[in-house]
């Protein structure tokens, strides 16, 4: 497929609405545009100044008819989204309005647009590196404030800026070591070495502090996965309703009201918590509830998060004791539910089978509490590290695995360095790293990795 030919789409969601945009762009954007768009006082496109927005109809040349009453803007290159000539129409939001005028720019010579290709065009004509058109999609998937600002940042060149650097002081003990292996008379042998293993070293540091925000990373953009856990009847669906603000599980007193998993988003100061319901665990013969335990389990595999639900007002019982040893090594937040009751629970045991593991008292049912829950959430997993601005957090899994590889191969070269083996060997570990870390912002990846990339976008953006 030529990246050179003019590619048009609709860019806004298809459905009734007050205005929809077609969106075309490369070198026949403004010819195309101009045999369909009448402006008044027959002005021709090519007259109209660069961002501009421009009333006028869409007429279909061959029947002479008006499509549809619109405002056209033109953007002319460079300085545009994908830095080829851009011209959007503003059309009424019906679906037929817009694939009518779609459908006459097609005529007129461009093509149906693949999903994320004009954002590609912004990649492949260098206006934004690869993890800054990633960041378009977080930014147009971003769910919470918190999603947004970090995907934000990252188009702002945030993380390429980091990884610019990196592979700048890589570039340098590259140049250096070829300097040695170029002119080994000259003493500078020694003081390179040293400089070397330095530089290897600051860049490892460098790498670790990135892969290190990954997992705040992963939480920010999937979802912490939290799930509520507890013998029957301890409150668990009233959690759920609670942090929901809304009756979305079922309560009743009767134990075992809860029979299958639920599941529901809920953004709790800025972190997106996807928290699962589950049914009550105790010992049964009961063939659906032992379905439920083994569900319960399934998820408590995949948990970041585990909220175990104690009952303040009942002692401690083999199944809390079961559901305690259950959970593990997760971690988790005991919850002592029902402290508007007669306590009968032991605290001093609840206490000792905690161990590090916090433990708050609420009370579901008089709104105790619920507060003190959710600050502790935010603590336990972000401790203010993403208000401050501008810091640059990994989101995204490719960038992940790319920086562990290229962790993997600077611990190869610091080896090799130590063991004193031939410098011509160590470039091959420090090149492979820089590769790495090319691919990550685009610079060294293949059309494959790219087109998949891209592949991933909807399409008109
Ligand atoms: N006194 C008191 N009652 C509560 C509190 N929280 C929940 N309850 C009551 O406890 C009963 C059980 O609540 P649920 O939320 O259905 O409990 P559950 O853990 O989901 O129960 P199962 O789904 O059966 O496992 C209901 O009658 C609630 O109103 C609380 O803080 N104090
Ligand atoms: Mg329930």
């Amino acid at each position: 497929m030529s990246e050179t030919d003019t590619i048009a789409a609709i860019s806004t969601p298809l459905g009734e609405a007050g205005i929809c945009i077609v969106r075309i762009s490369g070198r026949d954007a403004l010819n195309i545009a101009g045999e369909i768009f009448h402006a008044p006082k027959r002005k021709s496109i090519h007259e109209i100044p660069s961002r501009t927005i421009n009333y006028g109809k869409i007429v279909d040349p061959l029947s002479g008819q008006a499509v549809d009453e619109v405002l056209l803007s033109v953007m002319k290159a460079p300085f545009t989204y994908t830095r080829e000539d851009i011209v959007e129409i503003n059309c009424h939001g019906g679906i037929s309005a817009s694939k009518k005028v779609l459908e006459l720019v097609l005529e007129k010579g461009a093509r149906l647009a693949e999903p994320g290709e004009f954002t590609k065009r912004a990649f492949l004509n260098g206006r934004i590196d690869l993890s800054q058109a990633e960041a378009v999609m977080d930014l147009i998937s971003a769910k919470t404030d918190t999603a947004l600002t970090l995907a934000l940042s990252q188009l702002e060149g945030g993380l390429s800026k980091k990884i610019h650097l990196i592979m700048e002081s890589l570039l340098s003990i590259l140049a250096n070591i070829e300097a040695v292996i170029d002119f080994p008379e000259e003493d500078i042998d020694e003081i390179t070495t040293q400089q070397i293993i330095d530089t290897i070293g600051k860049s490892i540091e460098d790498i670790k502090g990135l892969l290190e925000t990954s997992d705040t990373g992963k939480i920010i953009k999937e979802g912490l996965n939290t799930v509520i856990i507890g013998k029957p009847n301890v409150g668990k669906s009233s959690l759920l309703n609670a942090l929901l603000d809304e009756k979305r599980a079922i309560v009743t007193n009767i134990p075992g009201t809860t029979r299958d998993i639920i599941e529901e988003f809920i953004n709790i100061k800025g972190i997106p918590l996807k928290i699962v319901d589950t049914a009550g665990i105790r010992e049964t013969e009961d063939i659906i509830e032992r379905i439920g335990v083994e569900k319960t389990k399934e998820f408590l595999h995949k948990a970041d998060l585990v909220l175990i639900m104690l009952d303040a007002a009942d002692e401690l019982t083999k199944e809390d004791i079961l559901i305690m040893e259950l959970v593990n090594d997760k971690r988790s937040i005991i919850l002592i539910n029902k402290s508007d009751l007669p306590q009968k629970l032991d605290e001093d045991e609840v206490y000792k089978m905690a161990g590090t593991n916090p433990v708050l008292k609420i009370s579901v049912l008089e709104n105790l509490g619920i507060d003190d829950l959710k600050q502790q959430i935010a603590d336990m997993f972000f401790k203010g590290e993403i208000e401050q601005k501008g810091s640059v957090i990994i989101t995204n899994i490719r960038h992940q695995d790319l920086l562990k590889k290229a962790l993997n191969n600077l611990k190869d070269a610091e080896n090799a360095v130590s063991l004193g083996m031939p410098l011509d060997l160590i470039t091959i570990d420090i090149k492979e790293a820089y590769y790495k870390l090319g691919e990550i912002i685009g610079e060294t990846v293949g059309d494959t990795i790219i087109d998949e990339i891209f592949s991933r976008f909807c399409v008109g953006k």
